[in-house]
């Protein structure tokens, strides 16, 4: 099924989803393009939400949460990973050279030296200053919609008809230490069934995982929805049942095996990136709050 290539991704990582859009193009499997993708937000040290840069937890320590999943349904995933940049490679590593889907901490880094990752200290001059103001106060409140960007969670559709995904974070600034979120956990922050489509998530981990937000998605475009449709069902779980929505955000991203694209949030604020036919374009999402 011969396909035109499409990425899409959580909030305006432009030049991420463009790299990944370009390789597509090029007829690359849309698992190597959507890790190419993230890495592009793992690497940047300005961007305190993702890879190296990211926020640290509140004793100081950066922690990083990734998975992967491809159109065979496989996925891998690690949690809070230290000193490790490239964690969404890092997660295809798990999936395609250990017996296991997830690898925590301490095995997850040692697994990442081994396999020939280079271990770099992920916290910043910048972020331990801000680290370190914020301990003056220790006031611990989600922030909605930090400064535009946020966790990157990228789909993919090849030239081959064939959808992957990635997703990639330090998780919530200033978290409890050994707090994950939704991110690496395979149908919360990700999900992909290749006969159907794929969604990914961002925003408050814990809302997330609480609906099994991606998973809920994809299962409600097999069942006949559309991608923008399923994305507005799942927020919509969490507004009905949740009366504190007002003060977090959440929102996801989804694509299908026609190349059909939704999003969707409960603030306003949140925009998706999608490249298709070679045009690289933000869109900003509906949300539930006006
Ligand atoms: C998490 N979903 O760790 C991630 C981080 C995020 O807005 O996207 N925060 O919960």
């Amino acid at each position: 099924l011969a396909s035109d290539p499409v990425a899409i991704c959580t909030w305006e990582f432009t030049k991420a989803n463009a790299t990944a859009g370009a390789l597509l193009d090029q007829g690359l499997p849309a698992l190597d393009a959507v890790i190419k993708g993230v890495a592009v937000e793992e690497e940047n040290i300005k961007n305190t939400t993702v890879g190296k840069g990211g926020s640290p937890d509140r004793e100081g320590n950066v922690t990083l949460d990734a998975c992967v999943m491809d159109h065979t349904g496989n996925c891998g995933s690690v949690m809070a990973v230290e000193n490790i940049t490239n964690v969404a490679a890092l997660a295809r590593k798990v999936m395609e050279d250990t017996p296991h889907v997830i690898l925590v901490g301490k095995g997850a880094e040692e697994f990442a030296v081994q396999s020939g990752f280079t271990s770099e200290n992920l916290l910043t001059p910048e972020t331990e200053k801000l680290w370190k103001e914020w301990l003056k106060t220790s006031d611990y409140k989600p922030v909605i919609n930090i400064e535009d960007h946020d966790t990157i969670g990228m789909l993919g559709l090849d030239k081959d008809g064939n959808i992957s995904g990635a997703c990639t974070t330090s998780g919530l600034a200033y978290k409890m230490k050994g707090r994950v979120g939704d991110s690496p956990v395979i149908g919360s922050g990700l999900f992909i069934d290749n006969t159907v489509g794929g969604a990914a998530a961002t925003g408050m981990g814990e809302e997330v995982i609480k609906t099994v937000g991606s998973f809920l998605i994809v299962e409600l475009m097999r069942n006949g929805m559309s991608p923008q449709e399923a994305c507005e069902e799942a927020v919509s779980r969490i507004v009905s049942t949740n009366p504190n929505h007002t003060n977090f955000q959440v929102a996801y991203i989804a694509i299908n095996k026609q190349g059909e694209t939704g999003c969707y949030c409960i603030h306003p604020g949140f925009k998706m990136m999608k490249y298709s036919n070679g045009e690289n374009i933000p869109v900003v999402a509906g949300s539930h709050l006006k």
